[in-house]
């Protein structure tokens, strides 16, 4: 059952009821300023950090669920409505939601009268623009009221759930005309405060919670609007709102626009005002200035189309499959791009208070976000380097606003170090720009300890290295990719924390899956010695590499499968010994990926055992058999029920590396029937089951033992998203960026076709078309660029070069 369409012209994925099974959202905002709408208009906004400057309010656990967010009200004599349904709920007589590329439009219909929102976050500006467009679509001139609605949070989202004996006595605000500002924590710190403003003199205002709702009164149903009369309140603590009111006459056919602008404005350092309390409003009325016409509007809306087109036109797929199409060149791209702003901070599932950057999320986020906008991921690739300790450690976390490492989880995370080397050589690949590795960059941010990035990754390569266990693998450490697999947490008690807990170096707990890692990415990191010039340490590194290819040939093989891990008492996890959780998807799939186990035939076995043991028809599961019980020598992995999460749960995130991994065997079938299983433009037909958005990953598909087997959890802020698209761009479609070019290798399945792709890559557009015509699964047998034949699949780049015209012919 399908909630909606997509229209691939406008880029927009359609809603066509406000009862989606969960609430369906998008992103609003490009750089600093991010809001989370929903299709009934919930969520919220934040400058940069969603814990710490947070502008809206938003309650998790809230029944209904997803009431709090940017809302307008209607009193059309006597009925009164919301144009996203929530959160009166008055039963709508049309409703859509338009969710496209950082813009939201959501457009309904009650008695006639029609309601169009358009909320955007400009492109040059840290604010949201709502403007609503009021049709009377009927024979009558209607008069009726509209009132917005924002309730405003106190900046720290953590402080603002928890420190009420001090919140409720700080709130203030200030009314300027139709201009609200909300001024709370300004007296202390005089630097930042929020504009809610309209473009037209109001006919009343409220800045109270408790006099725009009634004492007694939630969101759906507001006192004042049902008195059709705003109160004119001035908040003074409690909990500060921001709501204009507008008496509205349209004749038959009239229409009236207004646009609400909610605005973050930080004072520069001499701008601080020395005087008690008064803000400079100039910034804001200068910020609102820019927005205060329908022409303005609309000219920053284009804007901002035509930045995401300008951005998607990076990489174009065009082939017979349209689902693929629309998720390579549209929604796949976009959370990318997503995941990048938000790693895994703020969701509808991460509330914003609780992670902030990942360490390793952030660093895969890159690989699919790299080719969009390189410079960005190069600043983020410092900014992650300067959380790495001395050793080639690192924090897990660390908070995007301050940029330091998260105190309270700390390190540990023993793949994390290695992750960093993923993110560098997938950036130096796009881009050729070997200068990075030369960048000054401290250790955990302390200006005193600094080194080379080159140095970081040597430390990264040697962290792994000097962690080595009993069969030579990896130490696991705290947890691996998989955060639930605490092999050496065996101290933790029932209800106590598992990040928290566990020596931040566990004994001898070993991890195939670093192993694996270790082979991808230490060739890696030999292949930038080598761009470098550095041979010695070229040598060094590809002798290390072969140490732990037979480590994993030796100790990390079961027979039929890579085995998961070692526990810390060196008893096999992942093994057709254990009585659960015999095979694990994370080491069959980077495994091979990494060339493990390829050569002596291995690598197949393996992944067909994924096939026999794990696949189902929603996604291959992590592992299998469930555990049933909690196991104190495995951890957080064993407290899930079973099906669920990392207890074999269908984890989106590594479903790509097995497909990846079959296309290096050259297995284009099953490796394309891997990337559609979890696929939410394959799935938009069974949305009742899927439940979250169907055009985007979720992180997790619930496994076969679970009970709702094939609904999914935590849509949006995934690995899943980068992996994906670089499984699609690079392994199906085969087009890899490479140290000297680009490299054309495709895996396709078969009857897939010819196909064409549009790829820009270090300054230069390449036009590749590939024809196959005698249905090939893998690899080209012909090269020609420019009429040029070639001796190899790689495109050599060739420097002022602005297009490349390209025939690849697999045979
Ligand atoms: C959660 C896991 C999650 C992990 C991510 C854990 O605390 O329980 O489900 O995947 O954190 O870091
Ligand atoms: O690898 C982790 C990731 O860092 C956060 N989400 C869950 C994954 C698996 O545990």
């Amino acid at each position: 059952m399908k909630f909606g369409f997509f229209d691939d012209n406008e880029k927009e994925y359609v809603i066509t009821t406000p009862k989606t099974p969960l609430p369906w959202i998008n992103y609003l905002g490009c750089d600093n300023f991010f809001s989370l709408y929903s299709n009934t208009c919930g969520g919220y906004t934040f400058y940069k950090d969603a814990k710490l400057l947070r502008l809206t309010r938003y309650r998790y656990n809230n029944i209904p669920t997803d009431t709090g967010g940017k809302y307008f009200y209607i009193n059309d004599n006597g009925t009164i409505w919301n144009p996203g349904w929530q959160p009166t709920k008055t039963e709508l007589d049309s409703y859509e939601c338009r969710h496209g590329l950082g813009y939201s439009r959501i457009t309904s219909s009650k008695n006639k009268l029609k309601a169009c929102v358009t909320a955007f976050v400009p492109l040059e500006d840290n604010c949201e623009i709502n403007q609503v467009l009021l049709t009377n679509d009927s024979t009558d001139t209607k008069t009726f009221s509209l009132f917005s609605y924002v309730e405003f949070c106190l900046w720290n989202a953590v402080d603002d759930m928890t420190n009420f004996q001090r919140n409720l006595s700080i709130g203030e605000v200030e009314v300027d005309g139709s201009e609200i500002y909300h001024k709370t924590e300004y007296r202390e710190r005089r630097n930042h405060y929020a504009i809610f403003a309209a473009n037209q003199k109001a006919d009343g205002f409220d800045t109270s919670r408790d006099a725009f709702l009634g004492a007694y009164n939630a969101t759906d149903d507001p006192a004042v609007v049902n008195s059709k009369c705003s109160a004119n309140s001035i908040a003074s603590g409690w909990s500060p709102i921001g709501s204009h009111h507008f008496n509205i006459t349209l004749k038959p056919g009239e229409s009236k626009s207004l646009i609400f602008v909610l605005g973050y404005i930080e004072n520069k350092e001499e701008d601080k005002w020395e005087s008690l309390n008064i803000i400079n409003k100039k910034p804001a009325k200068a910020m609102l200035s820019r927005y205060s016409s329908d022409e303005q509007v609309t000219v920053a809306l284009n804007n901002l189309k035509d930045h995401w087109n300008q951005l998607l036109s990076k990489y174009v797929v065009s082939c017979k499959d349209d689902k693929l199409c629309r998720m390579v060149n549209i929604w796949n791209q976009y959370q990318c791009i997503v995941t990048f702003n938000m790693s895994r901070s703020a969701s509808y599932y991460e509330s914003g208070t609780g992670r902030g950057m990942g360490f390793r999320d952030s660093c895969q986020d890159l690989l699919g976000f790299v080719h969009l906008i390189p410079d960005r991921a190069r600043e983020r690739i410092i900014d992650i380097a300067s959380t790495q300790f001395e050793d080639g450690s690192a924090y897990h976390q660390y908070q995007p606003l301050t940029k330091k490492g998260n105190l309270d989880i700390g390190s540990g995370f023993n793949d994390d170090p290695l992750w960093l080397i993923a993110c560098v050589s997938a950036y130096i690949r796009e881009t050729g720009d070997l200068s990075i590795l030369g960048e000054t960059v401290p250790f955990d941010n302390d200006e005193s300890k600094t080194a080379s990035l080159l140095e970081h990754l040597r430390r990264s390569f040697d962290y792994t290295l000097t962690h080595l266990g009993p069969h030579k693998l990896p130490l696991i450490g705290r947890a691996d990719w998989n955060d639930c697999l605490n092999l050496n947490c065996f101290s933790k008690e029932p209800g106590e924390s598992f990040q928290t807990t566990g020596p931040s170096e566990g004994p001898i707990a070993e991890s195939v899956f670093i192993a694996g890692m270790f082979v991808k990415y230490g060739k890696e990191y030999a292949t930038i010695c080598h761009e470098l010039n550095d041979f010695e340490e070229e040598v060094r590194a590809l002798a290390a590499v072969e140490s732990m290819n037979k480590a994993v040939l030796e100790s990390g093989w079961d027979g039929q499968w890579f085995l998961r891990a070692y526990d810390a008492n060196s008893n096999k996890v992942g093994s057709h010994e254990c009585t659960e959780g015999k095979i694990f998807i994370e080491p069959q799939g980077f495994c091979v990926l990494a060339g493990i186990g390829v050569e002596e035939g291995l690598a197949k076995k393996a992944l067909d055992s994924v096939k026999e043991h794990l696949d189902t028809k929603y996604g291959i599961m992590l592992l299998q058999p469930a555990y049933s019980k909690y196991y104190l020598n495995l951890g957080e992995i064993s407290s899930y029920p079973p099906g669920y999460k990392e207890n074999a749960g269908i984890f989106c995130h590594n479903n790509p590396w097995v497909s990846i991994a079959e296309s290096v065997i050259g297995r284009g079938d099953r490796a394309f029937e891997i990337y559609q299983k979890t696929c939410p433009a394959y799935l938009e037909d069974i949305s009742e089951i899927h439940r979250t958005e169907p055009y985007v990953y979720s992180q997790m598909i619930a496994g076969a033992d679970a009970v709702f087997h094939g609904e999914a959890k935590n849509s949006w802020l995934t690995g899943t998203a980068a992996w994906t698209f670089v499984n699609v761009s690079q392994y199906i479609l085969g087009i890899q960026p490479d140290y000297k070019g680009l490299v054309i290798n495709p895996c396709v399945p078969s009857g897939f076709g010819d196909f064409t792709i549009t790829r820009e890559f270090r300054n230069a557009i390449y036009y590749i078309s590939i024809k196959n015509e005698h249905n090939t699964q893998k690899g080209i047998s012909k090269l020609i660029v420019d009429d040029k034949e070639m001796f190899s699949n790689l495109i050599p780049f060739e420097k002022g070069k602005t297009t490349y015209y390209v025939t690849a012919i697999m045979e």
